[in-house]
């Protein structure tokens, strides 16, 4: 059975993409900060899934490149990789940005997940296969006012995958991104600094992407036959058509 290695998996669309690949039968190897969470998704798992967790950030260079290197034989066998982890840090305009909010979200966004991608790339060369999903945003296809260095962030994952997938192309590497829109997640927790009300009030008087729609597609991506590679997929919500243009009945 084929190994998956997911970041960000302790809630969102990284829990949500563990538990589809965990339906699928998947070893599942979940990456996150916290452990508590981790362990709590691994008793949702079916009882014949094998599963391990590693415990870092993946700001952290050195516990990437410690932890990925190091894993069980039974699971340092990597097959996917879901970039998942990533997080957006306010919503100010760019005079009134806050510089740690810049760095957290330049640093997980995009170099976190070039440190992950280059821990796992070695033994999905060795044996010329693999599959590396980046997901990206549509704040990585589109700027909204305010979202400035967050959509910048998510500008380089189109980039990246991009190039990944130009560099990897003669390896047998597939590369693809899938960009979701507006996805009821913790996300609107985190950017908006624990403030549930603010938070709650992007999700309100529309029906948003639920995180198992996301997982439901990258189950799909990794599984069309060998020959098909689905490069880059953006997913709103029916209610959205850009990300600005929110169709909400308030
Ligand atoms: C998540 C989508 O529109 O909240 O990246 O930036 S959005």
């Amino acid at each position: 059975m084929k190994t998956v290695i997911i970041t960000g998996a302790s809630s969102g669309i990284g829990r949500a993409t563990a538990l589809e690949f965990a339906q699928m039968g998947y070893n599942l190897i979940l990456c996150g900060r916290n452990e508590d969470a981790l362990t709590r998704l691994q008793e949702e798992f079916p009882s014949a899934v094998s599963s391990h967790i590693l415990i870092f950030d993946v700001r952290n260079k050195a516990e990437v490149f410690e932890q990925i290197g190091n894993l069980p034989n039974t699971f340092s066998r990597i097959d996917i990789l879901v970039n998942n982890a990533g997080n957006a840090h306010g919503l100010e305009p760019i005079q009134s940005g806050n510089i740690d909010d810049w760095d957290a979200m330049l640093d997980i966004n995009v170099k976190g997940l070039l440190y992950v991608t280059k821990a796992v790339l070695p033994g999905m060369l060795e044996r010329d296969s693999g599959h590396i999903i980046n997901v990206g945003s549509t704040a990585g296809k589109e700027v909204y006012p305010n979202g400035n260095v967050y959509c910048a962030s998510k500008y380089a994952v189109d980039a990246l995958n991009q190039g990944m997938r130009l560099d990897l192309n003669k390896t047998g590497i597939k590369v693809g991104a899938v960009n979701p829109g507006l996805t009821k997640t913790g996300f609107s927790d985190v950017r908006f600094k624990g403030d549930h009300d603010r938070a709650g009030k992007v999700y309100q008087g529309y029906q948003p992407l639920l995180p198992e729609d996301i997982a439901r597609i990258i189950a799909f991506m990794v599984t069309v036959p060998a020959h098909v590679n689905i490069a880059d997929l953006t997913v709103m919500p029916a209610a959205q058509a850009s990300s600005v243009v929110v169709n909400k009945v308030e």
